[in-house]
């Protein structure tokens, strides 16, 4: 047994924490710019690094799992299971948050004059999300579907495409190896899943720098976070105290009820194992907020970890990295309910129903990128005629929420992995290895 602090999770949970205090104290104690200067770029270095590895690790993990799928009835079945568990788990996200949002009132902490200044002050200052608000709503209803049809491979590959695109691609290129002979398909089945091994290697390689990445992030987003200015923050600081919490607390409940109530139904796994075999890729997630870049490892820890075969693993957790996104469907339930209530707006039960469907169609378009999340929520806002400049009243704390919901979207894409698996009779025995 590895000595505690050889173990890779420890030493990102050591890479966290230390990254906490040194973001705390260069704020206090005055080297914020050479945090930003020096230590900041080691976290984006880390970033672009498993950003890098992400694209061709779904394209070959995806094009071995389909050809591996040897006939297309097995690809349909699992293509619905994985989608109908998926949606699922996002309409209960969204309840459970609507559910805690209208119990806990965090809006209401803020004395109505507050809120009818916030209501007269939004005008403007959140120029560049309402621009991107009206993008998003420029979009026709199915223009969530032509995203995915890419009408090039390497733009879609390309840092600002659509991991969807490339998911819809590997899966077509999968798909075609399949129709053709296989003595002739056999030579780029070998190409991939030689390909796979050695992205499998690399993010090894990458994962050696993870603790000194996470540390640069965690610095990083406290520097920022602090700020020049706090006290501007500070009257509101009580009520985006409540709303974080009633997101925190909404995020636990789902993780807890519905992610063991799955585990209860599809599988025997226990839920204290699957965390433990999972958290390095979850706390990776939280340091990242960023589901595709966490990927690749979360398909190593699912597959080696928790024995979910690949053939499963690399078809459920691509797609789930992109559309299944429970944390932040949950996230834009509550922040879209807070906002109105600090603005001293009653939602109706019509405008809470609206917001189970925008939440489920909003966190399906959001991309598995840090922040991606709170700019489709403009979506929900819009649906329930609630202002959208409302958004700059939860910026501040933006990041550091949606480094949770992350770590939530990644525990759900790798539980209906596990799902998936079992049903098909593809959950190995469970093995938690110590990295
Ligand atoms: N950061 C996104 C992700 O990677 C989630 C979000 O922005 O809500 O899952």
């Amino acid at each position: 047994m590895k000595k505690w602090y050889k173990q890779l999770h420890w030493q990102i949970i050591i890479g966290l924490v230390l990254g906490l205090i040194w973001g705390l104290a260069a704020s206090v104690l005055g080297f914020s710019a050479f945090t930003i200067d020096f230590i900041k770029p080691i976290g984006t270095i880390f970033i672009n690094l498993l950003k890098l590895i992400a694209v061709p690790l779904v394209l070959a993990s995806l094009v071995v799992g389909v050809t591996s799928l040897n006939d297309m009835a097995k690809l349909s079945r699992m293509g619905g299971k994985t989608v109908g568990i998926y949606i699922i788990t996002t309409i209960f996200a969204i309840t459970i948050g609507l559910a805690v949002v209208n119990i806990l009132q965090p809006g209401d902490f803020l004395p109505p004059e507050t809120q009818q200044e916030l209501m007269s002050s939004y005008e403007g200052n959140v120029e560049g999300s309402t621009q991107t608000a009206q993008q998003v709503l420029d979009r026709s209803p199915l223009s969530f579907f032509v995203d995915i049809v890419p009408e090039n491979f390497f733009s879609a590959a390309s840092d600002n495409g659509n991991m969807l695109q490339v998911v819809f691609f590997a899966i077509l290129l999968g798909i075609g190896i399949i129709q053709i002979p296989i003595e002739k398909g056999r030579p780029l089945i070998n190409f991939f899943d030689s390909l796979n091994d050695v992205i499998i290697k690399i993010v090894d390689l990458i994962m050696l720098l993870a603790p000194y990445g996470v540390f640069a992030l965690m610095a990083g987003v406290i520097v920022d976070l602090a700020g020049d200015d706090l006290g501007q923050a500070l009257n509101l600081l009580g009520a985006l105290g409540w709303y974080s919490a009633a997101v925190l607390i909404g995020l636990l409940l789902h993780v807890l009820i519905v992610y063991s109530s799955l585990f209860k139904i599809f599988s025997k796994m226990k839920l204290r194992d699957f965390f433990k075999a999972i958290q390095p890729a979850v706390l990776l997630g939280f340091s990242t907020s960023s589901s595709s870049a966490t990927l690749p490892v979360t398909m190593e820890r699912v597959e080696n970890n928790v024995g979910v075969d690949e053939e499963v693993s690399s078809f459920v957790l691509p797609i789930g990295a992109t559309i299944n996104m429970d944390g932040t469907s949950l996230y834009q339930a509550v922040a879209a309910v807070f906002i109105a209530q600090a603005l001293g707006l009653d939602l109706s039960i019509a405008q809470q129903l609206t917001i189970v469907l925008t939440a489920t169609l909003a966190s399906i378009g959001s991309a598995g990128v840090p922040g991606a999340g709170i700019i489709m929520l403009v979506i929900v806002l819009q649906a329930i005629q609630v202002p959208v400049e409302g958004i700059a009243l939860i910026l501040g704390v933006d990041r550091i929420l949606d480094m949770c919901r992350t770590a939530v979207n990644i525990t759900g894409d790798a539980a209906v992995s596990v799902a998936v698996a079992y049903t098909e009779g593809l959950l190995g025995e469970m093995h938690l290895d110590d990295d």
